[in-house]
């Protein structure tokens, strides 16, 4: 499941990089290795949703950090609870009124030091009057197809940015989304090569300055990964963890059982689930990373959901694991912390300020 250039990256993970430090520091691993998780029973909840099947996992009862909250308010204050996709309808909506404006992204944007985001706009152009969101992680791990997913373009679409299988984003580039013009997703190099060294990728591109950074992985989350997330902390930027290429799994899964239903991508998506819970969400945890931020996705349904969702056309067949749930703890997150963010006086975040 991984891909062809993974040769020519730095391709120490998590886990590697786990046993490394707790070796330095002299801890007993065997004892760090959070039994608790592996005993937990993973609950899986098949719901019927605008004739789909969304998944409700012991891992995703954490992951629900504003969505529930959100969706059950605005639906409530619109009256249209009756309709389960109505919800989300208003939540976008109302998030579109958010991104169409550039007030509040200013007023989230008195918090940051003004010589960062200078240096940030003199780097990218990155414009501090709309919200950025940066899709990183290391080569071919999906970055450019969840943005395009998350623009609701396919990639045949004059403006989707380019996907490949080997190298195919050199450089940072910006896309404007159109349906929200005032959010801006970025695509990044993968992280972790000669040419973009992990060392030196947070500062480079000023990633502290974003308003989300969206970490994307495919089967295992990389040492890159850890150590982008560790520096977001320092600059508080709210970090998305995500497993993309999700369906290749499930469809390994189900081959294997030799079955199609939708009883057996269920099952699937649950196996997988639990695979997860063992690997990549513990390790998670051993860096002291938010699990509450680990998102299970394939950038391909995503897409296609994103599509349907600006039609407003849904199929009896929404196969979708944590697609929605993704968009909805995005935008929501970036929405709301722009006057919440928490500035650090740490050496690390010499160039921020308290005002
Ligand atoms: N099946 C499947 N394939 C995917 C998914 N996301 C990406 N791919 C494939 O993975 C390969 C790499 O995709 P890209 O989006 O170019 O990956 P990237 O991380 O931007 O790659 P670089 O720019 O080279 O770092 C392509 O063949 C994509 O079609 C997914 O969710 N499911
Ligand atoms: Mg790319």
């Amino acid at each position: 499941m991984g891909n062809s250039s993974s040769s020519s990256f730095d391709t120490e993970t998590a886990n590697g990089l786990y046993f490394k430090e707790s070796a330095k520091r002299g801890l007993q691993v065997a004892k760090a290795a959070g039994t608790s998780i592996l005993l937990s029973p993973v609950i899986i909840l098949a719901l019927p949703f605008v004739g789909a099947y969304e998944f409700s996992t012991a891992l995703e009862e954490e992951m629900i950090t504003g969505y529930k909250v959100v969706d059950g308010m605005i639906g409530g204050l619109f009256g249209v609870i009756a309709s389960p996709i109505a919800p989300l309808y208003c939540f976008l909506t109302s998030m579109q009124e958010i991104f169409n404006t550039t007030s509040t992204a200013q007023q989230h944007r008195r918090h940051i030091n003004q010589s960062y985001l200078r240096k940030a706009y003199g780097m990218l152009r990155l414009d501090s009057n709309v919200y950025n969101v940066v899709v990183t992680g290391c080569p071919g791990t999906g970055k450019s197809s969840l943005l395009n997913a998350l623009l609701g373009y396919r990639s045949n679409h004059p403006k989707a940015a380019a996907i490949g299988e080997i190298e195919t984003t050199i450089e940072p580039k910006r896309y404007q989304h159109p349906a929200l013009p005032k959010l801006h997703l970025w695509d990044m190099p993968g992280i972790g090569t000669p040419r973009h060294p992990t060392n030196r990728f947070f500062d480079t591109y000023f990633l502290g300055a974003f308003d989300a950074i969206l970490v994307v992985f495919d089967d295992r989350l990389m040492a890159s990964d850890v150590e982008i997330a560790r520096k977001a902390k320092l600059y508080n930027v709210p970090v998305f963890f995500i497993k993309n290429k999700a369906d290749l799994a499930i469809e390994t899964k189900m081959q294997r059982m030799r079955k199609t239903t939708i009883q057996a991508w269920a099952i699937a998506v649950s196996e997988l689930t639990t695979e997860i819970k063992g690997s990549i969400y513990k390790s998670m945890q051993q860096f002291g990373l938010n699990t509450n931020q680990l998102y299970i996705v394939s950038s391909n349904n995503l897409l296609d959901f994103v599509i349907r969702l600006q039609s407003q056309r849904f199929t009896n067949n929404e196969k979708l694991i944590h697609e929605k749930l993704l968009i909805t703890n995005l935008l929501d997150t970036i929405a709301n912390q722009r006057d919440g963010r928490i500035i650090h006086s740490d050496s690390d975040t010499s160039s921020i300020i308290y005002l």
